[in-house]
């Protein structure tokens, strides 16, 4: 039991911090590929053409600022060191400049359009949504995502994808002990898309404003009840990727995360045939009012 009437002792709080921290260092979680890094500071890695585009341009538009800051603030701290009156300068006294309001007017403008041009292009070609390969509708519910395969390859596909039980079991408990590298972004059933296809997304939402967002794919857009809005991406590679409703949308909007498998062609052709045989299983005993033992009998089998 600490004391009260101890004097404070140093050392003691820096092996109390100590400790923690190599607590926490125990139960670190690893960078997630395709989703978020430890002490993660810039964007994530792009896995799109658009995505590598807007980092570009925000490590552009940061160059220009740093720079205006850098040439503003010189400017302004040489002036009042060797302008200052303690080595005898006097204040000028003229009133306006004409040379330097153009300067100041001019200049501006000229930056102002050289950032607008590149972010400009790359708005415009976010906003592109036609000729794709593929076309899903995401539905956002509370609190899950609904995905309807309506155009191209694995037309017709359907289903839902809701966060882990296990995850959501774990943060109840306070993430206690090992959490694992995908803590809060596993599902059930991952949005499958094929490599190097255009996946137009078309976004909507049975009950309140979500977003479906994917930070690899550089995509967000909000789903919102009676309206539809699209977005699209075309992913440069295979893995998995991560993202999460990023529209505040009630008590559980921290618990519908978004996992998109991206799978070559030939994997994700195999995984709509795979799809597709199951959709007819899983739907006869409905249609077919099929005894209650044929129901058991499917529901047994083994899930492929
Ligand atoms: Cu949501």
């Amino acid at each position: 039991m600490k004391n009260p009437s101890q004097p404070w002792n140093p050392l003691a709080t820096v092996g109390a911090v100590a400790a923690t921290l190599f607590a926490q260092a125990a139960h670190a979680v690893n960078d997630l590929p395709g989703g978020p890094a430890n002490r993660q500071l810039n964007l994530h890695t792009p896995a799109t053409k658009l995505a590598q585009e807007q980092a570009d341009l925000h490590v552009f538009m940061m160059v220009i600022c740093l720079a205006i800051f850098v040439v503003v603030f010189g400017v302004m701290f040489y002036s009042i060191w060797k302008h200052r009156k303690s080595v005898g300068h006097q204040p000028a006294t003229f009133h306006e400049s004409v040379k330097v309001e153009i300067a100041w007017t001019v200049i501006p403008f000229i930056i102002v359009i050289a950032m607008a041009i590149p972010a400009t292009r790359t708005v415009i070609a976010q906003k592109d949504t036609s000729n794709a390969d593929l076309t899903i509708k995401v539905t956002g519910y509370q609190w899950r995502w609904g995905y309807d395969y309506l155009k191209g390859e694995g037309e017709g596909i359907s289903f839902i994808s809701s966060l882990d039980n296990e995850h959501r079991i774990l943060s109840n408990n306070g993430a206690k002990g090992a959490a694992p590298d995908n803590y809060l972004l596993k599902v059930d059933n991952p949005l499958v898309v094929p490599v190097g296809k255009k996946v137009r997304i078309i976004t909507t939402s049975s009950d309140v404003i979500h977003a479906f967002a994917v930070p690899s794919f550089g995509i967000k857009q909000d789903a919102i009840p009676g309206f539809v809005r699209d977005t699209h991406f075309r992913a440069e590679r295979t893995g998995d990727f991560y993202g999460q409703c990023q529209e505040l949308c009630g008590k559980e909007h921290a618990y519908m995360p978004i996992h998109v498998k991206v799978l070559s062609e030939a994997d994700y052709a195999a995984w709509v045939q795979q799809k597709k045989a199951a959709a007819p299983a899983a739907e006869a005993p409905k249609a077919a009012q099929a005894p209650a033992g044929d129901v058991v009998a499917q529901a047994a089998a083994p899930a492929k």
